[in-house]
């Protein structure tokens, strides 16, 4: 009935605690606790064993005054859940029957006993724990709490009312251009994306994505035992182009197959950007309240990433027993800044349509630990130790582990509806950091944002890097007094260079990463970063361009972005990556990639659509190409008006 010390036990709590003076208290208390649980077994003993036990019971204990017997007066000790307490309650509406008081004590026993051998039992368990677990549990169990409130079904009944309308619909019905030529390009990249989904749905529907030559499922590993990638990342390009029948079947998709109660691993930055992203989104677009449910559902998930000792959060996480970890590969058991400096935006709706502020909380808790660190020349490493809460390697890069934190310090800027100054003065300060120490301009003029190691500079830049010419452009008119037209041109000039890599290649299409060293200028040299897997980032900057300058060249290098595709990518069963984009001949790498579908032909479509298709000024556009409306200030006032 109680814990009995036996020598594995014993074993196992001083290997744990080792010998020393902590060692020797936890020994102390632990001899106190076995006196105690003696003490009680044997008033146990004399209630069970003696004859009439319950009469000394009530007699000597409870005086035998029914209005004082324990389950009128039943509250849950330290380690009872809310269930006790409603147990209690339900027990105490039976006991207030007349006529059966035996039956009723008979009851009450046994639940003292319960709850002894309950307290005794985690009395037990806390005594075999370090004080990290110890302080862990706390933590989990003040997180449960809250996550509980949102994840039963009820929770998600009382979902608040949502005060975004109309906003959440402007600029978010196709309208078709007036130029006739602009049309037919516009009715192309909606015929790409035809093709894209029909064969994923032929050939894997349900998967995360397709493999478009052998036709069939792939899987990555970045999404555990989570479905339905390409799905969930389509729903808002298939919305925006208007492709009714397929966005209604994607959405009964989500509605019977979408699931997150899986035993998996995931990776937290790419089912936050991928799934949350793509579900938000889905709901402001649509309305359907299915899309909001999914993805508060997956955000409350996603918490127990967060239970590290700086609250910096895990990169990968189990979400059904939510044990994080770091990649195994990242600098010293490092968080990647790109990776957990990209949950803001999508966090601060998952608060604003869960009503509960415990999403906000957690990102806040991020800019505040990555504000209050001190900056290596200004500059934020792309590797953070969760559990120190410091940097742990001095690498910076504006592409692959970098790239989309300073992304998301303008647009949460921007998100706010210009209200988050703290968000505002962190991005200026970052890109002024940046263009002192890595961006430079090569001999023949193109401007570059190299990687910066300790100190040394790496010429190279990524095509994942190509984003930051939007992101430039998109921050320009907020930048400090007289800077406005310098951000522009530095938009352009990395539009330029991104261009450059493109053009330079055999097939119009750019590689992974791009060297300026050794007398080659915006040209991969290594075999390894040739590659080209349908990535966004130069049609989404030529996007930004576009809506910002009208300038024609960003539609005519669109265009011939449009045509390589369909020349060197597009296969039958859909459209493949490239191993090497230098090769006259194509040889694929088999993967449509889900953000083809989210971002790649999202963009391209709006580069020939009419700027009053998703207006910038209300919409932002997450990492994924998904679009989250503008919080607007004014939206305090509405929701009060509302109440
Ligand atoms: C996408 O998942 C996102 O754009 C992310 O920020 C970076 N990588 C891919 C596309 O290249």
């Amino acid at each position: 009935m109680f814990p009995i010390r036996s020598a594995g036990y014993a074993m196992g709590f001083e290997g744990r605690k080792g010998s020393g003076p902590a060692a020797f208290r936890l020994t102390e208390k632990f001899v106190l606790l076995l006196v105690f649980s003696a003490f009680i077994t044997l008033c146990f003993g004399a209630i069970f064993f003696l004859p009439d036990s319950s009469k000394l019971l009530s007699g000597v204990l409870f005086h035998s005054s029914p209005a004082l017997q324990p389950a009128a007066d039943h509250k849950p000790g330290p380690g009872a859940r809310a269930e006790d307490a409603a147990e209690g309650r339900a027990r105490r509406g039976e006991e207030d029957a007349p006529g059966d008081p035996a039956a009723s004590l008979e009851d009450n026993l046994a639940r003292i006993r319960e709850n002894h051998e309950r307290a005794l039992r985690e009395a037990k368990e806390t005594l075999q724990k370090l004080p990290e677990e110890i302080q862990r549990d706390i933590l989990m169990e003040k997180e449960k709490v809250a996550q509980d409130q949102l994840s039963n079904r009820a929770g998600f009944r009382r979902l608040p009312p949502v005060y975004l309308a109309p906003v959440n619909t402007i600029g978010a019905i196709d309208r078709e251009p007036a130029d006739a030529a602009i049309r037919e390009k516009r009715e192309k990249i909606k015929e790409m994306m035809k093709h894209a989904w029909k064969n994923y749905k032929r050939y894997a529907w349900g998967k995360n994505e397709l493999k478009p030559v052998s036709k069939g499922g792939h899987s990555s590993s970045l999404f555990g035992n989570i479905q339905g990638a390409t799905i969930v990342d389509a729903l808002d390009t298939l919305f925006i182009m208007n492709m009714k029948d397929e966005f209604e079947e994607a959405q009964a998709w989500v509605e019977e197959n979408l699931n997150f109660n899986v035993n998996a691993e995931v990776s937290v930055f790419e089912v936050n950007i991928r799934f949350v992203g793509g579900l938000i989104s889905a709901y402001y677009l649509s309305g359907a309240e299915i899309f909001r449910k999914k993805a508060v559902e997956l955000g409350v998930k996603l918490l127990p990433a967060f239970q590290t000792p700086s609250g910096i959060p895990w990169a990968l996480l189990n979400i059904k027993s939510g044990i994080g970890r770091n990649w195994p590969w990242a600098s010293g058991g490092s968080s990647i800044l790109a990776e957990f400096g990209t949950l803001h935006l999508e966090f601060m709706h998952l608060s604003y349509l869960s009503g509960n502020p415990i999403f906000a909380d957690k990102v806040m808790n991020i800019r505040t630990v990555l504000n209050n660190l001190e900056k290596p020349e200004g500059l934020y490493p792309n590797y953070l130790n969760p559990n120190s809460g410091q940097w742990a390697q001095y690498h910076v890069s504006v592409g692959g582990l970098g790239d989309s934190f300073y992304e998301y310090l303008l647009k949460a800027w921007l998100m706010s509806d210009k209200t988050d100054l703290q968000a505002k003065k962190m991005y200026f300060d970052a890109i002024k950091a940046i263009e002192t120490h890595l961006i430079r301009k090569s001999r023949n003029g193109l401007t570059y944002i190299a990687e910066w190691k300790g100190g040394l500079l790496e010429h190279k830049m990524g095509h994942l890097t190509c984003f930051a010419g939007g992101m430039f452009a998109l921050g320009a008119d907020d930048a400090p007094e007289g800077m406005t037209q310098h951000y522009l041109q530095l938009g352009a000039e990395i539009a330029r260079t991104c261009h450059e890599s493109y053009n330079r290649t055999f097939v119009k299409l750019g590689p992974e990463a791009f060297r300026f060293d050794g007398g080659v200028e915006a040209i991969a040299t290594r075999q390894n970063e040739k590659y080209y897997i349908l990535r966004p980032e130069v049609v989404e900057t030529y996007m930004y361009m576009w809506r910002l300058t009208h300038d024609p060249k960003y539609r005519k290098w669109a265009w011939e972005a449009v045509e390589a595709l369909e020349k060197h990518c597009r296969v039958k069963g859909g459209y493949s990556g490239l191993r090497d984009v230098y090769f006259t001949k194509e040889s694929y790498d088999d993967v449509q990639q889900s953000f083809f579908l989210a971002e790649t032909l999202k963009y391209l479509y709006l580069i020939f659509s009419d700027d009053d298709l998703l207006p910038l000024e209300h919409w932002i556009f997450n990492t994924e190409a998904h679009l989250l409306p503008v919080l607007s200030r004014n939206l305090k006032k509405v929701e009060d008006d509302g109440k």
